[in-house]
This record gives C-alpha cells, sequence and structure tokens, in this order.
C-alpha cells in the first residue's frame, strides 16, 4: 500500500529509508497480519482469567468468554471502553484549562491572563454568573469552580451541555438517560459497567457510553471556551503548512500536542530570547512550528506554521533540522526519542503523566512557565548547536493555509453581508439549493490506510457537489498540507453554488477572492465549534439538529478520542461517517445499533464506507434526505 499522498512525506519517507530509521509505517508491517480476534473486537482483556476470544465464524471455535459474556457483549464493552479513553482524554485538557484559569485568579498563574474579555462575558453570561461588581480574578475563580463541578456529580445537568444545545437535543436525551451527571464520573461508569460481570446487555452497553460521549462533547465545548478566554478566540488568520516551514538558518523548535498552556508560553519566550539564538549563529532566531493539534492552536491564534499530522510526527525529524521537539500529551508517539537518536534534536516531555523513556524532561507548570519555557528554548540552541547541516533535509513543499475560523469568526465573516441577521445568508443559501448542506470533517490519519487520500478525495467530492466544508484536527492539517485551505483551492474544486457563496463571502471580508475551500475551525477539541454554528442554525429555524441537512466524517479515524468524537456527533443528531472499520463488526448487533437503530433513537448514526468515492455519496444522500425533510 502507497504509505502516503503528501508530498513531503513521501520525501521524508524515502529519506529514513535511507538513514535506517524506522517508522510508524514499518512498525504496522511488521505486525501483518493484525490479530482477526482483536480486528473484530472479540477479544476480552477485562478480568484476568481472559484474554477470552470468540470464534468470528460461530462455527467450530468459542461462542461465549469464560464468564459467559457473547459476542455482543465484548463488542459493545470494547467500544465502549475506547470511548471512555477518548472522553478521559479532552476532559483531562479541558480540565488543565480549568486549573490554568483557577491559578490566575489567584494570582498563582503569572504568563496567563484574560486576553479575550468578549468571549469572558458571553461564557459568563451564558453559564449564569453575574458580573456584580466583581474584578476579573473573582469572576475567573467563579467559572474555574463552576467548571470544575462539570466534572464529578452534580444534581443538576452539566451546565456545558444544558446551555449549548437546542431544547429539543437537551430534551431528547434527559428522555433517552443520556445526560451524564459529571464527565469524569461518566467515564468511571463506563469503567465500571464494562468491567467482568456488571452490565451484559450489548444495547445497554452502548447507551452507557454515549452518555459518556455526551460528556465528552460538554467537556470539549468547555475546553474551547476557556482556551478562547485565556488565549483569545481565533480570527481569520494566513499561516503556511508542511515540513518546507522548517528553516536551515533558524533555531525549530516542534511543539507537539494539545494543550495552548504549553505552547503559547513558549512561543511568548521564544520572542524574547530571539537574541540568545541570533548569538548562537541561527540568524533566523527560533523559528517555531506545530505538530498535531498544538500546531492548530498555534497557526489559528498566531499564524505559526503547521508542520505535519500526527501519522507522519516522525518525519518532521528525518528532516535533520529539528533541534527540539516539545512535547505535551496525547498522539505523541513513544517512538520519538529513539528517531532523535538518528539525529541531533532534543525530545522534551513537560507533563508528569506524559514522560517518555529516553526524553529529557522538563515539568511544567502554570506557576513556573515563563522560567521552564526558557529552559527548553535554551536546550534548543545546545541542541542546534550539534545540527550537522549536511545532514539537513528539508522538503520544499510549502502551501499557504487560512486558518482560526471559530464560530466568532464565521457569524463575523456572515454579517458582513447582513449586520443584523448575520445567519440569514448561510441559510437562504442552504434553503436556495447553493448550497447542498454541511460537512464537519473531522479526525486522524490512520497508518491502516494511505495518509491523505481519503481525506483529500472526499472533499473533491463534497465540494463538487456544493457542500460547504468546515474542518478540525488531523482533517484540518491534512487539507492545510495539501493546499486546501485557500481561495485558489475554491476557484479550482467547488461547485458553481458553494463558489458563488465563497466568493460573495471572500469579497465582503476583503480577501479579493472567495473563502477558502474548507473552514479551518480548529483543534480536534474544537469540534464544538461546528456544533456551535449548526445549534445556532437549528435554534434560529426553531428545529432541531437532527433536521438540519449538516454531516460529519472521519475519514481516517485512529484514536480513541476520535471514537468518542464520533460518538457524540451521533448523539447530536449528525450522520457520522467513519472510513476506518471500527473493531465492532463481531457484532451484528452492535453494527446495527450504531447505524440502524441510532438514527430512529438519536436522528445521527454511523455511515461505515472506507470507499471515498461511495462515501461521499451515502453523505450527499444524507443530505438531500434531510433538505426532503425540511420541504427544501
Ligand atoms: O486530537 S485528529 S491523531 S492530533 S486524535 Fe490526534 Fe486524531 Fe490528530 Fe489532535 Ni485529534
Ligand atoms: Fe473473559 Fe469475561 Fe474476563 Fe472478559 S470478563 S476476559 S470475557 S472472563
Amino acid at each position: 500500500m502507497e504509505r502516503s499522498i503528501s508530498p513531503d512525506s513521501i520525501l521524508m519517507i524515502k529519506a529514513a529509508q535511507s538513514a535506517g530509521v524506522t517508522l510508524a509505517w514499518d512498525r504496522y508491517e511488521a505486525q501483518l497480519p493484525q490479530c482477526g480476534f482483536g480486528e473484530t473486537g472479540l477479544c476480552c482483556r477485562h478480568c484476568l482469567q481472559g484474554p477470552c476470544r470468540i470464534d468470528p465464524f460461530g462455527v467450530t471455535g468459542p461462542k461465549l468468554g469464560i464468564c459467559g459474556a457473547n459476542a455482543d457483549t465484548i463488542v459493545a464493552r470494547g467500544l465502549a471502553r475506547n470511548i471512555a479513553g477518548g472522553t478521559a482524554s479532552h476532559s483531562a485538557h479541558a480540565k488543565h484549562l480549568v486549573h490554568t484559569l483557577l491559578k490566575w485568579s489567584r494570582g498563582e498563574a503569572p504568563d496567563y491572563g484574560i486576553k479575550d474579555h468578549e468571549k469572558f462575558d458571553a461564557v459568563l453570561s451564558r453559564v449564569g454568573i453575574a458580573r456584580d461588581g466583581k474584578s476579573d480574578r473573582e469572576l475567573a475563580g467563579e467559572l474555574a469552580h463552576l467548571a470544575l463541578a462539570e466534572f464529578s456529580e452534580r444534581e443538576e445537568p452539566p451546565v456545558w451541555l444544558e446551555t449549548t444545545v437546542t431544547p429539543a437535543r437537551m430534551k431528547k436525551l434527559e428522555s433517552l438517560g443520556l445526560v451524564p451527571p459529571g464527565l469524569d464520573s461518566g467515564v468511571a461508569e463506563v469503567m465500571h459497567r464494562t468491567t467482568n460481570g456488571v452490565d451484559a446487555d450489548a444495547v445497554n452497553v452502548l447507551l452507557g457510553a454515549i452518555k459518556c460521549a455526551v460528556g465528552d462533547y460538554t467537556g470539549m465545548y468547555l475546553g474551547t471556551d476557556l482556551s478562547d478566554i485565556i488565549f483569545g478566540t481565533p480570527a481569520p488568520v494566513l499561516g503556511r503548512a508542511n515540513l518546507g516551514c522548517l528553516k536551515a538558518d533558524a533555531v525549530n523548535i516542534a511543539v507537539h500536542g494539545h494543550n495552548p498552556v504549553l505552547s503559547e508560553v513558549i512561543l511568548a519566550e521564544a520572542e524574547r530570547l530571539k537574541g540568545e539564538a541570533e548569538a548562537a549563529g541561527a540568524s533566523g532566531g527560533f523559528n517555531l512550528v506545530g505538530i498535531c493539534c498544538t500546531g492548530h492552536e498555534l497557526l489559528m491564534r498566531h499564524g505559526i506554521p503547521y508542520a505535519t499530522n500526527s501519522l507522519s510526527q516522525e518525519l518532521a525529524l528525518v528532516t535533520g533540522a529539528v533541534d527540539a521537539i516539545v512535547v505535551d500529551y496525547q498522539c505523541v508517539m513513544p517512538s520519538l526519542p529513539e528517531v532523535a537518536r538518528h539525529y541531533h534534536t532534543a525530545v522534551v516531555t513537560t507533563m508528569p503523566i506524559a514522560k517518555i523513556a529516553g526524553a529529557t524532561h522538563i515539568e511544567f507548570d502554570e506557576a513556573n512557565a515563563g522560567e521552564r519555557a526558557q529552559q527548553v528554548l535554551r536546550l534548543a540552541i545546545e541542541a542546534y548547536k550539534r545540527r550537522d547541516p549536511a545532514r539537513v533535509n528539508i522538503p520544499p513543499v510549502v502551501n499557504d493555509a487560512w486558518a482560526g475560523m471559530s464560530a466568532e469568526g464565521i457569524i463575523k465573516v456572515l454579517s458582513l453581508v447582513d449586520p443584523a441577521d448575520p445567519l440569514k445568508p448561510l441559510i437562504d443559501n442552504i434553503v436556495n439549493g447553493n448550497i447542498l448542506g454541511v460537512c464537519l470533517f473531522a479526525g486522524c490519519n490512520d497508518v491502516k490506510v494511505t495518509q491523505d487520500k481519503m481525506f483529500v478525495t472526499l472533499i473533491k467530492e463534497l465540494v463538487a457537489q456544493n457542500v460547504l466544508v468546515l474542518c478540525t484536527g488531523c482533517g484540518a492539517g491534512s487539507f492545510a498540507r495539501h493546499g486546501l485551505l485557500t481561495p485558489a483551492a475554491t476557484e479550482k474544486y467547488a461547485g458553481p453554488g458553494l463558489k458563488a457563496v465563497l466568493t460573495a463571502l471572500g469579497q465582503a471580508a476583503g480577501l479579493g477572492g472567495p473563502l477558502p475551500l474548507a473552514l479551518h475551525t480548529g483543534s480536534c477539541v474544537d469540534n464544538t465549534r461546528a456544533a456551535a454554528v449548526a445549534t445556532a442554525i437549528a435554534n434560529k429555524l426553531g428545529v432541531d439538529v437532527s433536521d438540519l441537512p449538516v454531516v460529519a466524517t472521519a475519514p481516517e479515524a485512529a484514536m480513541e478520542k476520535a471514537v468518542s468524537i464520533g460518538t457524540w456527533a451521533v448523539a447530536m443528531g449528525l450522520p457520522t461517517h467513519v472510513g476506518v472499520v471500527p473493531p465492532v463488526t463481531g457484532s451484528p448487533l452492535v453494527v446495527k445499533v450504531l447505524t440502524q437503530i441510532a438514527k430512529e433513537l438519536l436522528g445521527g448514526y454511523f455511515i461505515v464506507e472506507p470507499d471515498p468515492v461511495a462515501a461521499a455519496g451515502k453523505l450527499v444522500a444524507a443530505l438531500k434526505e434531510r433538505r426532503a425533510g425540511l420541504g427544501i
């Protein structure tokens, strides 16, 4: 199988082969054939009596685990634990931001503050905190305490859920018992009910998992709110992408992971210590580039270049030009120190819960953020001095990438056309058919499929049929690295109706051309920004999100976080496509719940389709079905 269609990835994969560097693709091949029991979800290790395996063909092998769990139970429990893993990750990210805000409110986090007062006020009023003459620090403390309460258990529904979904959706979730009492307790409940001897009704397990995923939505919404308050709400910004953004004449630092709590301070300190990098011989000073969702956080708020996605993170080091790679958590390959061993690169871990053997650990917390960031930068300068210029091999691939289309950013652009009623131009164009519907592209790159091929093929199919595209995470990264977040891509690929709308909006925004082909809505945690736009449209029309021609896709999904996001997208009422078959095929019942019964209960459902052209057909059919339901 072709490994990637991304030109810079292709060049660096070749370079890695000549340098004897082992990559994720090599390790994947060494795993083949992957275990059929695991692939179908029919392996259980939830107690020490296992592993238990069910015969997928139901012919001669066991039909039950030792405890008596059947295929449906085992598959449902495995998927539920994936969702709990994803929810725990997003929730921990959000909780980290809550603690940062809380510490700032107490004067214990000097490098942070309230950057976006407008968003601060909007969130306070949404969650019901009155200003009452209180100072920003007092209000921040109050907001942080309200947010912390979301994680354990409340007697009332989570505030960030109830205040952000349509009234109809809230009622539906309540009537189905899908409102988690708290975000952490949702995760804990899944761990409990999926352990040996608890929930053995597959449908009930899946409902528990969906409830947990609703908590995932809630935590992500909260995380995005707090990121915007502390670091600023993104506004449209022109950045660049690909490994060609690394510079031969600068100290290159790749910031990788997810939470802006770390990367924002490194960016600020890099400006301050620029002279030290120059004194070491790097005439370009520091050059920060981003990988994974940290990359999006920096791209959308500061226009910092987006180097590459999760699957190709090792390739950044193969350029021989990265002096330090600094990571926090999530989607960080434990292989980085081994790849770095072939070069001069320093691998720096920063979080107490995310160390990697062979990396340098510089522990970071909000009280000493600036000082620790300086330590990291000086370590990068030392590594730069060891860099071998003869081994620098930066692929000459750079693309422009427009980013920063937060919900607020989208509304601002729309209000240039109709200040009194910003959503009207969008709704009018959906009604008149210029826009067939909206598709949110999310999710990862997955080593099981050719990197970016599904993303690029699927978007071209959809935009040609006038589907408006929003994107986040590695989906946005994929489009950025292929030049699809540009007005030129709109000119080239958009269908006539979509092109007319994007051109009118782009001209109103003063771009002198259309908006980019896909609107970069943020990192993965920011998928709720798209949900916010959909909820605003539904509320304006007095319908639910499940009535709107809006769909989602994770064509190259890999991580547990993508599973939990996909599941809450379904819970919110969206037809949701996945291009990589998840480990559920061992249970026809589980497959039926996810792809059919969910539709009856929630309006949203999963579409599993590995072929991008066929997937486009199914997503377009789902949009048309929704349009017909609305009578448009
Ligand atoms: O949270 S899309 S590989 S980087 S999980 Fe990870 Fe998947 Fe990328 Fe960000 Ni999201
Ligand atoms: Fe086997 Fe049941 Fe234990 Fe799972 S929980 S490993 S099926 S005995």
